[in-house]
């Protein structure tokens, strides 16, 4: 039987159902992170640090708020911004959290829910990476269930007054802008907090042992007077941001296959130069097996969130779909990743190798934007119509 034919991290040549556009952006991405991300990213992740001159580089690439037409932003399609992410979480999660955030949970709900004046003031801003952004949802009190949120705000003449705090917040100490939700009587807003408003702070979570090269955070509202003009107009329910959610998840449907392919790719290389009784350890059955299950995942990822970017550029996506691709890819590329440690054997402990970085990363990843469970049981709901949160 011939061998070797197919390419180990593409085995059903989805590469072949690219536009040459996106082949574009792929391959541009690519070269990237193999030439200016993947060669720091081990000793960032070793010094708990965000490389912050890496905003200016994806922002100078065009990589910042893609899917947005104008205000400087690149107008690309859904498909293209998921190879965006799965090519720079190749690098890294944090690299890809950064433009998650900036792009899907930032730029979006500006631009979906945002007045003339907000778009124009922050999107070509922040498309050129000269600003900053985060997004405030998560509460210290139960992030699954952001409806039981706390923070609030409540008309004072023109103006709001914000009261509250935000827990686990990527980018909460560089922002420049915060988008941040509260509660009020007229349903959830979004509010665009500044850095220098009076009464709001923030503070680093020290000492992570995963994502320890992105920036996370809290931010604290301590009667921080909001004018009117910094309220997104668009949207009063948590409709708002479970929708820039959406938008972020998807993302990482994808990201989540770079990360899971980088890992294959250093289990493949490792066993087949690993000699353990007179002959690789990649000629075994029991690690070939294992090698064949982290490319059933990769491929059934890759088909799903290449599907999913196809649906999502007519115009029909569906949250129930983004959950289930999140809760499949990020399970998948999580058990790789551990998987793959586990084939390096002791070396695997060691950042020298990528395995341990992107597992310890990925803890994070199945986490946030939804932990496995939350899309489970939003998946479950769409099959049986019951609503098993309560
Ligand atoms: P529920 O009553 O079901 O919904 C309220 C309204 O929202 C609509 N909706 C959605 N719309 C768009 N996209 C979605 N995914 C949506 N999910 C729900 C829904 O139709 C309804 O609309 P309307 O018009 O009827 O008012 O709300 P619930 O509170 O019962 O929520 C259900 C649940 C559990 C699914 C939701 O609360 C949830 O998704 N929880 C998880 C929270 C989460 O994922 N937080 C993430 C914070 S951000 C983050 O982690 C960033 S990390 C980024 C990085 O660094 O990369
Ligand atoms: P909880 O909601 O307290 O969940 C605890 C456990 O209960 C989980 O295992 C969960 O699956 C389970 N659970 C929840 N509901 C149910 C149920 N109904 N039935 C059974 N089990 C259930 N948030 C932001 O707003 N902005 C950000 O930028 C951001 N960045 C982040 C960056 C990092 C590195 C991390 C770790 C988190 C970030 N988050 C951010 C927060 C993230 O979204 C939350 O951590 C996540 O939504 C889970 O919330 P929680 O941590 O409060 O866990």
């Amino acid at each position: 039987m011939s061998t070797q034919q197919l390419d180990p991290l593409d085995l059903y040549d989805v590469r072949s159902e690219l536009s040459e556009d996106e082949i574009m952006v792929k391959d541009t991405v690519a070269r990237y992170v193999d030439d200016k991300v993947i060669p720091l990213m081990r000793e960032a992740f070793e010094q708990h640090r965000f490389p912050r001159h890496l905003i200016g580089e994806v922002a100078e690439l065009g990589l910042l708020g893609t899917s947005i037409d104008g205000y400087d932003c690149a107008g690309l399609n859904s498909v293209s911004y998921g190879l965006i992410c799965q090519e720079l979480e190749r690098g890294d999660s944090a690299l890809r959290s950064f433009v998650s955030v900036q792009s899907s949970l930032v730029m979006f709900p500006i631009h979906a829910y945002g007045s003339e004046e907000q778009k124009q003031r922050w999107l070509p801003a922040m498309a050129r990476g000269e600003a900053i952004g985060c997004f405030g949802l998560t509460e210290a009190h139960g992030g699954s269930d952001p409806g039981n949120m706390k923070t609030h705000a409540k008309r004072d003449g023109d103006d709001w007054i914000l009261n509250g705090s935000k827990m686990w917040i990527t980018n909460a100490t560089i922002a420049d802008a915060a988008v941040v939700w509260a509660m009020t009587d007229e349903g959830v807003r979004g509010f665009i907090v500044e850095k220098d408003m009076p009464g709001y702070e923030t503070q680093e979570i020290e000492n992570k042992f995963s994502l320890r090269a992105s920036v996370t955070g809290a931010l604290f509202f301590n009667d921080v007077r909001i004018p009117a003009a910094n309220v997104l107009p668009g949207v009063s329910s948590l409709k708002g941001p479970l929708s820039c959610l959406t938008q972020a998840r998807y993302g990482i449907t994808w990201g989540v296959i770079g990360a899971a392919q980088a890992c294959l790719d250093e289990a493949l290389k490792y066993s087949q130069d690993r000699i353990l009784f007179n002959r690789p350890v990649a000629h075994t059955q029991a690690m070939q097996i294992r090698l064949a299950d982290m490319s059933r995942r990769i491929t059934t990822a890759q088909l799903l969130s290449l599907r999913l970017g196809r649906i999502k550029d007519k115009g029909a996506l569906k949250p129930t779909q983004v959950s289930l691709a999140k809760w499949n890819n990020c399970r998948a590329a999580l058990d790789i990743a551990r998987d793959a440690r586990d084939i390096l054997g002791g070396a695997g402990i060691s950042a020298e190798y990528v395995p341990i970085r992107h597992m310890l990363n990925l803890e994070s990843v199945i986490t946030y934007e939804g932990t496995e469970t939350v899309h489970q049981l939003v998946v479950g709901m769409e099959l049986t119509g019951t609503n098993a949160f309560g």
